[in-house]
């Protein structure tokens, strides 16, 4: 039986809720720009804060939901998540790897600030997302903040993101496969969406094994949906609606599913993942519903 979407409003609702405790929670965990050393400080609230979608604390918060985890649980699992993210997107704009000068609407770090500055600024978000599943006052058992780190630590690591963006790097002129592409995507940005499901519902009650695998298909579908919906947001839309350079993997001469597969193909691979994504949800049963919705928002967001 198909899980029917939950009507818009409410969707919205909760959405806009978990940006907000999000970002409240953000801006208590990073230093004040008033310590020392301040410029450090300042070009890490920068990259984080007032900005970003935060798709991936609320697949940490969806996630979650489904398996009845603590929401201030939920706030610094998603929190570490988007730490490791904002220090991603800080690094991937260097002039030694993407050279970008917007994001998120603004000028990228290390041009509002310096490339020295901002190269410590992705080190010192790294740091505080491990820091942040380490600390706090909600009752996580230290067996399960291991595990969290664990994942994270995978998720971001050589074998996950930082992985991905070498094979990124390295494909730059070159023709790649689809299947070397799925393989760049699933580590560049399918590991920390992977892991930000994985980690939202090992905060709750455990799911028998049929769920764990059901939900692990969706997270790996989601990862891939977000990649091949940016490669055509990319060469479809412009930088004032994406905040971002659009036709930047053109102008680097980076393959993507646009490049691989044509606009045609690749806006027909997004509807694949999409259904398998809702596919996998709908075997959770009740409690899947934030899931499906969050599976068509990535699909139909504009930036
Ligand atoms: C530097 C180790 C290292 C990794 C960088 C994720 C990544 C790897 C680079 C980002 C480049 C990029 C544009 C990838 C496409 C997918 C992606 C991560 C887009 C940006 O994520 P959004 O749309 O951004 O969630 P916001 O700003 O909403 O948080």
């Amino acid at each position: 039986m198909r899980i029917e979407p939950e009507p818009a409003g409410i969707f919205a609702d909760w959405m806009a809720e978990v940006q907000a405790r999000t970002e409240r929670a953000l801006e208590r965990i990073l230093p004040c720009a008033q310590v020392a050393p301040q410029r450090l400080h300042a070009a890490m609230r920068y990259a984080v804060l007032g900005a970003g979608k935060r798709v991936r604390p609320l697949l940490v918060h969806a996630a979650g939901a489904l398996t009845g985890a603590a929401a201030a649980s939920l706030d610094r699992a998603a929190c570490a998540v988007e730490l490791i993210h904002a220090y991603s997107l800080v690094h991937d704009d260097l002039p030694c790897m993407d050279d970008d000068t917007l994001r998120r609407g603004r000028p990228t770090c290390h041009v509002e600030f310096d490339q020295a500055t901002a190269l410590l600024a992705g080190d010192a978000l790294q740091s505080a997302a491990f820091q942040t599943l380490c600390e706090g006052p909600e009752h996580i058992e230290p067996a399960l903040r291991l595990d969290l780190v664990r994942l994270l630590a995978q998720a971001a690591g050589s074998r996950g993101m930082a992985g991905g963006q070498a094979i990124d790097l390295a494909s730059v002129g070159s023709a790649l496969s689809v299947e070397e592409l799925e393989f760049m995507h699933i580590h560049k940005t399918g590991a920390l969406i992977r892991a930000s499901v994985k980690m939202g519902a090992r905060l709750g009650a455990g799911l028998e094994a049929g769920a764990g695998a059901a939900l692990d298909r969706y997270a790996r579908c989601a990862g891939l949906l977000f990649q091949v919906v940016d490669d055509l947001l990319d060469c479809e839309s412009n930088t004032a609606t994406l905040g971002k350079t659009a036709g930047k993997d053109r102008e680097n001469d980076k393959p993507t599913y646009v490049t691989v597969l044509g606009t045609a193909r690749a806006r027909e691979l997004s509807r694949e993942l999409l259904d398998e994504a809702l596919e996998a949800a709908d075997e959770l049963g009740p409690g899947g519903e934030r899931l499906i919705d969050l599976a068509r928002f990535i699909v139909e967001r504009k930036y």
